[in-house]
């Protein structure tokens, strides 16, 4: 029996690849690992079964034989660690490529989160105009400090890793915010993840979810 997942049944981003379940499904097709998906509504995840194997009842979750994984990091590193293709083998390497999920989920998603949030739910507040160009500081300031490291290379350290991997899924939910068009390299990057064809296979089927989900 291959993995199943957890994913919106009507993602509110229609079907750009900004949910979560993006990265693990692009995981998943970069290992070669094939998967069912299981689609939960939004009261469905709040519901006993779904919060059973979420505890803060969102999306992604993972499901192989016995084991219940949820947070997308922690199952793109147990998917990384069962099959070839997203960790190197020497022990340094793989380390640092770990490092750089972490820096993706805990040092850039943060601002980039809370900037997206306040874009989409805080424009009519009397406070907004005044609070975004802090919230877009913020973001420049780590968009700055990883062009600076990434320098002329494709990826962060060497070969494509799942640090990449979840780099650039960080990295596209800026997409709508314009401040990559100030960092081409970035850009760049970015554009180099998506044009991998484990990233087109995990994109075109979130999609079809999109646009076969009723118009809500
Ligand atoms: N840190 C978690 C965040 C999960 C998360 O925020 N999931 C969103 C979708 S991308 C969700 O389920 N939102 C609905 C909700 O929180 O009710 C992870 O990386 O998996």
């Amino acid at each position: 029996m291959p993995p199943t997942i957890t994913a919106f049944a009507n993602s509110p981003d229609r079907g750009k690849g900004q949910a979560r379940d993006m990265r693990v499904r692009w995981a998943l097709e970069e290992v070669g690992q094939t998967y069912d998906v299981r689609l939960v509504s939004f009261a469905a995840m709040k519901e006993p079964a779904h919060l059973a194997l979420h505890p803060f009842g969102q999306i992604p979750t993972y499901e192989d034989g016995d084991l219940a994984l949820f947070e997308s990091g922690a199952i793109v590193l147990h998917i990384a660690e069962r099959r070839a293709g997203l960790l190197p083998t020497e022990p340094n390497a793989r380390a640092r490529a770990i490092t750089w999920m972490f820096a993706a989920l805990s040092t850039l998603e943060p601002p980039i989160v809370e900037l997206g949030m306040a874009m989409l739910f805080e424009r009519d507040k009397g406070w907004y105009a005044e609070r975004l160009p802090m919230l877009q500081d913020r973001v420049r300031v780590r968009l700055g400090e990883l062009s600076r490291r990434l320098g002329d290379a494709d990826w962060l350290d060497r070969a494509f890793s799942a640090g990449d991997l979840m780099m650039v899924t960080v990295l596209r939910r800026l997409n709508a915010s314009g401040l990559l068009d100030a960092y081409p390299d970035i850009a760049a990057y970015v554009a180099r993840g998506e044009a991998r064809p484990a990233f087109r296979r995990a994109f075109d089927a979130q999609l079809a979810v999109f646009k076969a989900a009723p118009a809500s």
